[in-house]
């Protein structure tokens, strides 16, 4: 496969996207760019909303955004079954159950923490000391339903891994190394704890992060 990932090692959504293509056994070239080339015209012709990362399938020229549609397309094109087959219409129903629970659950919160306690900072802004405490409580809620989700299933998309767990992978990082999301590690949540534990040491993932 010759499918060029134009992002940075640095970047969250560009780790999501490398994780799955790794465990996916799938073979991508990290094209790496200077995040200062977001934002030119030329960025904007494969991303319009001037982020990274977008991908660029060298055989076809097909290219796309958005980090978990990237992330689809290379799964499926592996031929990975960390994505279930549309064929069978439950088990996707519940996979993109699990995309969307991922991205408007767990998202906002997490990357919003990240933006408040690091990002921010890094372009010359100040955190927000309210603003940290209302997502630190919003995760907090959120990872509630989590633990419902998780005491009836080993994965958040049923009892088999997929790639809507490995989405939680970037931003689960940054808040548990920030200290701000303790349900995912203290036991509180003995599910999203266990869940939490067996897809943070997923060889595919700790080798990228190494
Ligand atoms: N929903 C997009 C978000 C992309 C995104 O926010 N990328 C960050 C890097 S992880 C970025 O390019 N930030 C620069 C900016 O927004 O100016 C995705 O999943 O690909």
């Amino acid at each position: 496969m010759s499918l060029s990932l134009h992002g940075a090692a640095l970047s969250t959504c560009t780790s999501r996207v490398r994780v799955v293509a790794a465990a996916a056994g799938a073979d991508i070239n990290l094209v790496v760019e200077d995040f200062a080339k977001v934002g030119t015209a030329e960025w904007a012709e494969f991303q319009p909303f001037n982020q990274m990362p977008y991908l660029v399938d060298e055989a076809t020229g097909f290219s796309v955004f958005e980090s978990r549609a990237i992330a689809k397309y290379i799964a499926r094109k592996a031929g990975s079954d960390l994505v279930p087959s549309s064929d069978d219409l439950e088990a996707y129903a519940r996979f993109e159950q699990a995309c969307s629970v991922e991205q408007s659950n767990f998202d906002p919160a997490a990357s919003g923490l990240a933006f408040e306690l690091v990002f921010s900072k890094m372009h010359g802004g100040e955190t927000d000391p309210k603003r940290v405490e209302v997502l630190k409580a919003l995760l907090a809620k959120r990872l509630i339903g989590y633990e419902r989700i998780l005491a009836k299933s080993k994965y958040v998309a049923g009892d088999k891994l997929t790639i809507a767990d490995l989405f939680h992978l970037p931003y689960g990082r940054m808040v548990v190394n920030l200290g701000v999301a303790p349900g995912l590690t203290d036991g509180s949540l003995p599910n999203v704890t266990r869940w939490w534990k067996e897809i943070s040491t997923l060889p595919v993932w700790t080798e990228l992060m190494a």
